[in-house]
């Protein structure tokens, strides 16, 4: 990419791709293309076709995506599969008919089976059966991925895949029906300093383990996986190490001074028990997070504080 190259961010206003875009800014590109989902519905081939034609862009970053915590997948699993399945379709397709010189599309370590060994390698997708809490969409993110390979394939385009482990950061979704549990856990524990409750309630038991990375972080390993990257194979993003639900509901309520107790629901689901990517890949191309757990935790709280915290 030069810094004059077109740049078109899908999802420019969610949590991925507004990073990805303030990256390029920061990287000195200064052609970039965004279109909101208001002046662009990406869910419409018509217009997706139309926005190509007259914009051809160079690269594509494909953040736009309906996301949302493990009760969001639950609930509008019908949502999670159409969504994502048309975005992807309209955008990749279009991307191929326009002659994009390269793509990045992100996928999630979602994709990857239920009962996977871990950590969890790039060879295993498709490997066996998924976890029912997001089998939607990661049906939706395997066809996209299996998509990009396709073309790749077939029309010899240059279509990278990269899977995201559990993401957070400033700028998350903090609705408590339906972010992920990161965010989630701060405004619960926030609240419930504000509003001198005695406990506060995490979902499940505690138990399953997650990977937690830091959404600057992607952003920069898209960027460089953009530069560096021109194979067909996956790759994985994460931090290489996990912690169980208690051991973050702890570290959050450290981090935002909370003195109450801690209830596990366990009539929510746990979801998958175990979710920790293998980063050797992206490891050995010389990539490495920047932040601890408890460091972006710290700054993530400092900005909840300063948009909503009272
Ligand atoms: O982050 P989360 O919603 O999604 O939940 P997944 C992770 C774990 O945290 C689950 C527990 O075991 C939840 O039961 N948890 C505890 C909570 N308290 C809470 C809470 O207040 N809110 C939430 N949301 N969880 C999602 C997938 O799975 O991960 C998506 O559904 C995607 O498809 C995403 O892959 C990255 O990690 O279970």
């Amino acid at each position: 990419m030069q810094p004059t190259s077109k740049i078109y961010v899908a999802g420019h206003t969610g949590l991925v791709g507004s990073n990805i875009l303030r990256r390029l800014k920061g990287e000195g590109f200064n052609n970039l293309v965004t279109r909101t989902s208001k002046e662009l519905d990406l869910k419409n081939q018509q217009a997706v076709e139309d926005f190509f034609k007259a914009e051809q862009p160079e690269y594509v970053f494909m953040a736009a995506a309906r996301v949302g915590g493990i009760m969001a997948n639950s609930t509008f699993p019908a949502e999670f599969i159409y969504d994502n399945l048309s975005v992807q379709i309209n955008v990749i397709h279009q991307s191929y008919v326009n002659g994009v010189k390269k793509l990045l599309f992100l996928g999630s370590s979602c994709i990857y089976p239920k009962f996977a060994p871990q950590p969890m390698k790039e060879e295993y997708l498709l490997s066996g059966p998924l976890e029912p809490t997001n089998e939607p969409y990661a049906v939706a993110k395997i066809a996209g991925i299996i998509m990009c390979q396709s073309y790749n394939r077939q029309y010899s385009t240059n279509f990278i895949s990269v899977m995201p482990t559990n993401l957070y950061g400033p700028g998350d979704n903090f609705d408590l029906e339906t972010s992920h549990v990161l965010p989630a856990l701060i405004r619960k524990f926030h609240e419930a300093k504000v509003n001198g409750e005695l406990s506060v309630t995490v979902w499940g038991t505690g138990i399953p383990r997650r990977e937690f990375l830091h959404v600057e972080d992607l952003a920069q390993a898209c960027t460089f996986l953009m530069s560096d990257y021109d194979e067909n194979e996956i790759v994985n993003v994460g931090v290489g190490s996990d912690i169980s639900i208690l051991e973050l509901a702890h570290m959050i309520k450290e981090i935002v001074e909370y003195d109450g107790e801690i209830i596990f629901d366990d009539t929510k689901p746990d979801g998958m028990a175990r979710k920790l990517l293998d980063v050797s890949r992206i490891n050995q191309m010389g990539w490495n997070p920047v932040y601890s757990l408890y460091d972006g935790i710290k700054s993530t709280y400092k900005w909840y504080v300063e948009k909503y915290g009272k």
